[in-house]
């Protein structure tokens, strides 16, 4: 039941009966048996390699995760477009199919602000080609996505053809007379696979610094071809479709050790290299959870090189450190509630590697959706940092537009939220890239001694501030939803949950078109207003909600550049404001003001949300708010109508 995925990540937390939290690291990249026992206890098997043990000491979950990502290095900053909602599937099979699907995410106004082009956009599944008869006019098609706002994505595979006629094919060519290939146990000729081109492949050996070179070049000569904005990499465990039924994998003690870690097939040559075969660090045996590593950061580099703007890279296979280079996306699941549900979990552990930028396939990769799994799954999927829809080829299509008004006005809700809440979303990506915070989390972080919070794999929190608890379930109405200790507010009203509430499971109203969200008191989280796409959003006024907590205090940050250029945080092109409300008066600090396209921007509403009776006055910066720009709700919810630019320093006082 348990087999190998797509990566390999010998890295747990746990947290002790007293409550203290520690993070293990067996820096090991052979293949490997993990085990546990209710003793409790955790065995590693591992078939090679050294046994190079980490220990990270917390105390805190939180406190693990930035230490191990101190260790292993620190997620890279991703680019604002890459928090828009995304669409792809493989098998669009014509640009007017594309086209069709494009539109009509427009016609009913649902942000979109990625498209993507699997392996059929390519001229028979060649790299660095695109379909000139299917996909005519691609390279145009693309330049106008881009004016629109959209940006887009490509695939590329890490394997090509040897097969096509001499002369035609470069990127094969030019490989082969750098000798960049993994190569047979003899170290001099290539090994060789089968995989989508016609024709058997070879595979790049990205542990080889000129493979690097290579590949930043042909991707880098490829953009003149497609004006592509960032690269997915997918195939790179690497995966052969000739098992070891093939003439190669000799009888030896690397293709066939005396143990075999639980791998699904039984051999570590299935649908894979043979062990023995040579890389320019070392044997298969040895590198082969490398791979997908190994490709990440060149390939960084040539989305880099490529667009001279913030890299984008997107890998199915990881290891240990792959977070600096590349998000992941959690590889072929299928259209079942299950998936929905352990893509949760597979959320929560990714963001303990390291790897914040994730998410699973909406809707489902395999089999057909329903409309009620895929409508549930656009809601859960807005939550994810990476929002992308996509399907696999021969099912119906599963986009949001492709299920009528009523499909697309929900979906459409539910990413407006997400575009209302991106500024929260892209500060806790900074917090991450410089201090190794995690982006989603699990209840368990941030109520470490609660035994109930520790069990919650079907709710999870964006940082510390935002419980997302969607619904899981086939014809389900409502969510049984567990309220740690805190004050809580609905997203939707603003009101506070009952105090009744706290430390229980309540069964919350989930209707159709909802997805329960509660903000935590204490807390304060910038938002924008939303727009069709992020290159518009990014020009709308900003709000604050100031979400209290029991003491009546509460705070946060927000975080802001221009959102695409290379490394502004090491060169200190940006703006960043730190947010305390305490004696029932808000003050912005700004702590960096290094970003010169803040002065556009201004707030434009302040909610306050826990206030038990109405101000009398507002003063902002010593002036009152006059009377008519006040709103107070019976729930406890205030609204401030303001126009202030974001750079300024401010203080907004309540009296009573
Ligand atoms: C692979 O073979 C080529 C010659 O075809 C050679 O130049 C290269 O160094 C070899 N690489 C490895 C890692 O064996
Ligand atoms: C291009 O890639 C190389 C790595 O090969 C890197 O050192 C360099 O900084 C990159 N240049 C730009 C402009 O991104
Ligand atoms: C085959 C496969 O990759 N299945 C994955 C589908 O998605 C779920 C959750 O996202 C994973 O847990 C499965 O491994």
């Amino acid at each position: 039941a348990f087999s190998n995925l797509y990566g390999v990540h010998p890295f747990y937390m746990c947290i002790e009966n007293d409550f203290n939290a520690h993070g293990v690291l067996l820096l090991n990249s052979n293949a490997q048996d993990v085990t546990l026992s209710p003793f409790p206890s955790i065995t590693f098997r591992t078939i090679g390699g050294v046994l190079d043990f980490y220990m990270f000491l917390g105390p805190t979950p939180e406190n693990v995760i930035q230490q191990y990502t101190e260790a292993i290095g620190r997620p890279y900053m991703p680019p604002y477009w890459s928090l828009g909602f995304q669409l792809c599937r493989w098998g669009y099979n014509s640009i007017d199919v594309l086209k069709k699907t494009v539109e009509r995410l427009r016609q009913y106004d649902i942000p979109h602000d990625v498209q993507y082009g699997d392996i059929d956009y390519m001229e028979r599944h060649l790299d660095f080609t695109y379909d000139k008869a299917n996909f005519a006019g691609l390279p145009e098609y693309i330049k106008e996505l881009k004016n629109d706002g959209l940006h887009y994505v490509i695939i590329l595979d890490p394997f090509l053809t040897k097969d096509e006629p001499q002369g035609t094919y470069k990127p094969y060519e030019l490989g082969e007379e750098l000798g960049i290939w993994v190569n047979n146990s003899d170290g001099v000729t290539p090994f060789v696979g089968k995989a989508w081109p016609p024709g058997d492949s070879v595979y790049p050996d990205y542990t080889n610094p000129q493979t690097a070179e290579w590949w930043i070049h042909m991707c880098t000569e490829f953009k003149n071809v497609l004006d592509y904005d960032g690269i997915w990499i997918d195939m790179n465990e690497p995966a052969n479709f000739h098992s070891d039924h093939h003439p190669n994998c000799e009888e030896n003690n690397l293709n066939y050790p005396p143990y075999v870690p639980d791998i699904s097939g039984g051999l570590l040559a299935e649908k894979t290299l043979c062990p023995n075969s040579k890389t320019y660090l070392g044997y298969h045996y040895d590198t082969h959870s490398l791979f997908g590593w190994s490709q990440a950061k060149p390939t960084f580099y040539a989305s880099q090189n490529a667009t001279g703007k913030r890299a984008f890279v997107l890998s199915r296979s990881t290891f240990v450190g792959s977070g600096k280079y590349t998000g992941h996306w959690l590889g072929d699941n299928f259209s079942r509630w299950k998936d929905m549900h352990m893509s949760i979990i597979g959320m929560l552990e990714f963001n303990l590697f390291g790897i914040p930028y994730i998410g699973a396939d909406i809707c489902g990769f395999n089999e057909e959706t329903t409309y009620e799994l895929c409508l549930r799954w656009m809601q859960l999927g807005a939550f994810y940092p990476f929002s992308r829809n996509h399907n696999a080829i021969g099912n119906k299509e599963q986009d949001p537009g492709a299920f009528g008004e009523e499909f697309a006005e929900i979906s459409r809700s539910a990413l407006r939220i997400r575009y209302l809440l991106l500024p929260y979303l892209y500060t806790l990506f900074y917090h991450a890239h410089v201090s190794g915070n995690t982006v989603v989390r699990g209840l368990m972080h941030e109520f470490t001694s609660d035994p109930q919070a520790q069990e919650i794999d079907r709710a999870f929190l964006w940082g510390p501030a935002l419980m997302i608890a969607p619904v899981l379930e086939e014809g389900a109405r409502s969510v049984d939803v567990y309220f740690p200790e805190a004050s809580w507010f609905d997203f939707y009203t603003g009101s506070h949950v009952p105090v009744s509430w706290k430390r229980r499971f309540v069964d919350v109203p989930a209707p159709l078109d909802i997805i329960p969200l509660f903000i935590r008191g204490g807390y304060i989280l910038p938002t924008q207003f939303p727009a069709r796409t992020t290159e518009l959003s990014r020009l709308n006024p900003f709000s604050l909600i100031i979400a209290l907590d029991e003491q009546g205090e509460a705070s946060g940050s927000l975080f802001w550049d221009d959102g695409d250029s290379i490394d502004s945080i090491e060169r200190e092109e940006y703006f960043y404001v730190e947010y305390q409300f305490s004696n029932k008066a808000l003050k912005a600090t700004v702590i960096k003001n290094g970003y010169h396209g803040i002065a556009t921007l201004a707030y434009d509403t302040i909610q306050v949300l826990g206030f038990t009776s109405k101000p009398n006055v507002v003063f902002m910066n010593g002036e009152t708010i006059p009377s008519n720009r006040i709103q107070y709700n019976s729930n406890g919810k205030t609204i401030l109508w303001i126009s202030v630019p974001l750079f300024q320093e401010l203080t907004i006082s309540f009296a009573y």
